[in-house]
């Protein structure tokens, strides 16, 4: 187990409350979803699919990868939790692959299939903040609350805006992402020096491990997410931002990861049961949450759509 030991998980600030709408999601009744057929093969069908920090139009997303995860699973709800679109590295330059194009099909193809698309903007997405809405096609809001099978609610946003560097230091977070970068390109080569083509950026998560401050900087974040999610009342918190998957709990309390597909390739699954699991595109299962002993749920059918103010 890769878990960290915290001393205090309700510590910090109050997270700030960034002006948003939250929304309450529900999934459409069970019967409403038509099996897809996808390029002859067969995907799985799901209740829910997390992925976050697709980083499209940076040159070190794994966008294939990302497409592969995409047409694995047939989620009856799918959010994308912020930093799909890099907006910071396509104004720099414009860089939109043949990939992307089949990413946005397949999406396009899921909803027209019945999944309800969320789409929560991140820091390198947030020219999309400014267009909170439901557009019929995708829903956009900073926040959401997912009401799992099992009836735990899970409170779903990218992340940055409890990330204390990303609200007060924004120079020294476009170092970071420029250090990062070179982080990346320096691993990319190095394994293609050494002839690996999987987990090809294993070295990263190394170096980032072993910055002392940077461990404890995530640690924060994981802290003030976990509030964040016990002032709505929910559960737990589904977020991404920082690259490193993750399930954990903790006094009752529970922080799911999704990862990012730069780095490490991983989208986390809800199951009908409401018991979810953090995959990596190998196959490998990194983490686990078991559903509910006793299901609070209440049918599916009768739960209506909430928004809170
Ligand atoms: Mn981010």
């Amino acid at each position: 187990m890769r878990g960290r030991k915290y001393g205090d998980a309700h510590c910090g600030e109050r997270p700030p409350t960034k002006g948003s709408p939250i929304v309450t999601s529900v999934a459409p009744p069970h019967t409403a979803h038509r099996r897809l057929e996808v390029e002859g093969s067969a995907s799985q069908p799901v209740r829910s699919l997390f992925v976050s920090d697709v980083h499209l139009g940076s040159k070190h997303s794994q966008a294939d990868e990302f497409l592969e995860v995409l047409l694995r699973y047939e989620p009856r709800h799918l959010y994308i939790v912020g930093d799909f679109i890099d907006g910071w590295k396509l104004k720099r330059r414009w860089r939109w692959r043949p990939t992307y194009d089949r990413i946005i099909q397949r999406l396009m193809a899921l909803k027209r299939s019945g999944t309800q698309l969320y789409y929560a903007p991140g820091n390198h997405d947030n020219f999309l903040r400014g267009y909170l809405a439901d557009y019929g096609v995708v829903e956009i809001t900073d926040r959401f609350v997912h009401v799992a099978a099992d009836g735990r609610r899970y409170l779903i946003t990218h992340g940055d805006q409890f990330d204390k560097i990303e609200q007060s230091m924004q120079w020294l977070s476009v170092i970071g992402t420029y250090a990062y970068d070179v982080l990346l390109s320096t691993n990319y080569w190095l394994n293609w020096a050494r002839g690996k083509k999987h987990n090809r950026y294993a070295f990263c998560g190394v170096i980032k491990r072993n910055i002392k401050g940077l461990v404890k900087h995530i640690s924060d974040f994981e802290s003030q997410l976990m509030e964040a999610a016990a002032t709505e009342h929910c559960f737990g918190i589904i977020c991404g931002h920082i690259h490193w998957p993750r399930i954990m709990q903790l006094d009752n309390l529970a922080y799911l990861n999704t990862g990012d597909w730069v780095e490490n390739c991983t989208a986390l699954v809800e199951y009908d049961d409401g018991a979810f699991e953090l995959n990596r595109i190998d196959g490998r299962v990194l983490d686990t949450l078991p559903a509910a002993k006793s299901s609070m749920v209440e049918p599916e059918e009768s739960r209506a759509s909430v928004l809170i103010a």
